[in-house]
């Protein structure tokens, strides 16, 4: 691997493009010692693993763990970090009361002054990438410019990144611009910046995840939210599965809930050993961009080529296809290390020897593994990758589901009487929050779609756009909330969840396909217990029926609730869900003075 000094960079282009002028300002800008176009080439990623080794930034790890390698961050950089990310829109009111905001010309400023010679020292790495299938025309491609090799190591798995993008990049000439820098990791000194008018993104200050990878969170959703809100389709936080029946039927289901909800279980879900001939592939496991086809349906692309998974809790139980694909060539993030090298995180065999900071452990100074320790790895090592992946037009979906971690009030499964309906489901979505951000852990609060710290713009137009969407679908995908979090009495999970949840699925592709029973209720269709596939569940009777349980007077502070939640959201709000919420509360008015 190469990387010029500043005076002899020259790109790969023929003649100056807006992109090497772009190159050159913020070269200019932040004054590297060396620029460096990324190929994405394998002998590209070995050169930079040997210097991350050798500055002693990488570690390798035991020989059971080829081309695997552990990375450090900082203590104080180990998650997203939402109270300092801004969406910097001309109009306060478009990035709405769900971002934070300032001026783009006051932000401009601001991480322009950060970045003013943050480079000195460090070689810029130029990174083209393609959200999605190369050749798809539903991928959109970005550059981040990046002084983290750590940074690039991880694009390239998340991405598809290197010539090939660049050369469509260079046919296109529309790409998102991302600036990075680690900068001195100074939390105050940390922002995270989207100009959604410029399809353009500023990070400093962090060299972490969602923070850092910007062709994850900042491009494929913030940014391509706004893109796609302006193009007429829409850029979800969801996974994408293809589950196929024991008649050999395959369907699509693309998947929305809270980071750390366990979408990257579901979406390499193993079905039960009493639920023969079904299988679960994975399209993807954290982002889908859904476009209506011309056919009135629905098709998704996962714009990702990897999966930045959180790794504790990952193990052969809850999920053997990833604990199997991070054997190999997986880049991990503050995991544990046992006394021969191996990986270790809460939830595997084994005993931690060294803890993420790279100190010996003590169970007295917290977990062995930071709780939001991941595992970066490319989709081609999943053993259940679907093919139908790559395919440039997506795949038609017939379902879509939304869930949250809730332990009480929300059923196992309940569906949308129409497209509508489900708009207000995936908008009433709450959670309890995960270590995935920072913040306080366990406590629930309203995340739409699972898009509250990604979505770029109002709520209120996302969700109008989502009706307007709907409108142009002759045949859209029926629309589920779910919730495998239920608790008993005693804070136990009511539900086994991982591989049973293919259960509730096979009701859902049921239904789907016009073969499976509902009764209606206040809150949407339910199954009775009878209609789900419980054969071979060691699950008693009075659980089911309170997994399926529907309160009168929960459910109706729960509605008086979301009516204040949109509320604040003022009159972008499409009028339907004012109109839907009343509907529901007469009829558990009704409910109850039946009871
Ligand atoms: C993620 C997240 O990393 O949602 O996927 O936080
Ligand atoms: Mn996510």
């Amino acid at each position: 691997m190469s990387s010029l000094p500043v005076n002899q960079q020259s790109s790969p282009f023929n003649s100056p493009t807006d992109l090497d002028q772009w190159v050159s300002e913020v070269t200019a800008l932040t004054e590297p010692t060396a620029v460096h176009w990324c190929d994405g080439t394998a002998e590209e990623a070995q050169a930079l693993t040997s210097a991350l080794l050798a500055a002693g930034d990488l570690e390798t790890l035991h020989a059971d763990y080829p081309g695997c390698h552990l990375y450090r961050s900082h203590p104080n950089d180990v998650a997203r970090v939402e109270h300092l990310t801004f969406v910097c829109t001309q109009s306060q009111a478009d990035a709405g009361p769900n971002n934070h905001w300032l001026p783009p010309a006051e932000a401009h400023a601001r991480m322009d002054s950060l970045f003013k010679g943050c480079m000195r020292g460090r070689t810029l790495y130029v990174v083209p990438y393609c959200m999605g299938p190369i050749d798809s025309p539903f991928a959109r491609c970005g550059v981040e410019i990046t002084d983290s090799p750590y940074v690039v190591l991880n694009m390239r798995l998340m991405t598809r990144m290197g010539a090939a993008a660049l050369n469509r990049i260079r046919r296109e000439s529309k790409f998102v611009r991302g600036l990075h820098s680690t900068g001195d990791l100074d939390p105050d000194r940390r922002f995270i910046m989207h100009f959604p008018e410029e399809l353009s993104i500023k990070s400093f200050g962090s060299g972490y995840g969602g923070n850092a990878l910007l062709g994850k969170k900042c491009h494929a959703l913030r940014i391509a939210s706004w893109q796609a809100r302006d193009e007429g389709w829409l850029a979800e936080h969801m996974l994408l599965v293809a589950i196929t029946n024991p008649a050999g039927e395959t369907h699509y289901v693309a998947a929305a809930f809270p980071s750390a909800c366990g979408k990257t279980n579901l979406a390499m879900l193993i079905p039960p050993a009493s639920m023969p001939g079904w299988t679960v592939r994975t399209l993807g496991d954290d982002i889908a961009w859904l476009h209506p086809g011309t056919d009135g349906r629905l098709w998704a692309i996962n714009p990702e080529a990897g999966y930045f998974g959180v790794a504790p809790g990952t193990n052969a139980s809850s999920n053997r296809n990833a604990h199997d694909m991070v054997r190999s060539d997986t880049l991990f993030t503050n995991v544990a290390l046992t006394e021969d090298r191996k990986p270790w995180w809460e939830g595997l065999e084994g005993t931690p020897a060294i803890d993420w900071r790279g100190q010996p452990y003590d169970a007295e100074k917290g977990p062995a593994a930071h709780p939001n320790a991941r595992f970066t790895v490319s989709a081609l090592n999943n053993p259940v990758y679907a093919n139908e992946a790559h395919q440039a037009g997506g795949v038609p979906l017939s379902a879509i589901i939304f869930g949250g971690r809730r332990r009480s009030l929300a059923p196992l499964v309940c569906e949308a009487a129409d497209w509508t309906h489900g708009v207000l489901l995936g908008a009433s979505v709450a959670s309890e929050t995960t270590a995935a951000a920072t913040g306080a852990v366990g406590v629930l609060r309203r995340d739409p779609m699972a898009m509250k710290p990604f979505c770029g713009y109002h709520f209120g137009d996302y969700w109008q756009h989502w009706m307007n969407v709907g409108a142009k679908l002759a045949n859209p995908p029926r629309v589920y909330h779910v919730n495998w979090f239920r608790r008993d009495a005693n804070g136990r999970f009511i539900w086994p969840g991982f591989g049973e949840n293919l259960r509730v699925l096979a009701w859902i592709l049921e239904r789907v396909a016009g073969r499976a029973g509902a009764i209606e209720t206040p809150i949407g269709r339910m199954p009775t217990p009878d209609d789900l596939p419980l054969e071979g569940l060691p699950i008693d009777p009075a659980s089911i029926e309170e997994l399926l349980a529907v309160d009168a007077d929960d459910w109706r502070a729960e509605f008086e609730d979301l009516r204040r939640e949109f509320n604040s959201y003022g009159d972008r709000v499409p009028a339907e869900f004012h109109a839907r919420i009343d509907m529901a509360i007469t009829r558990l008015g009704a409910q109850s003075s039946q009871a």
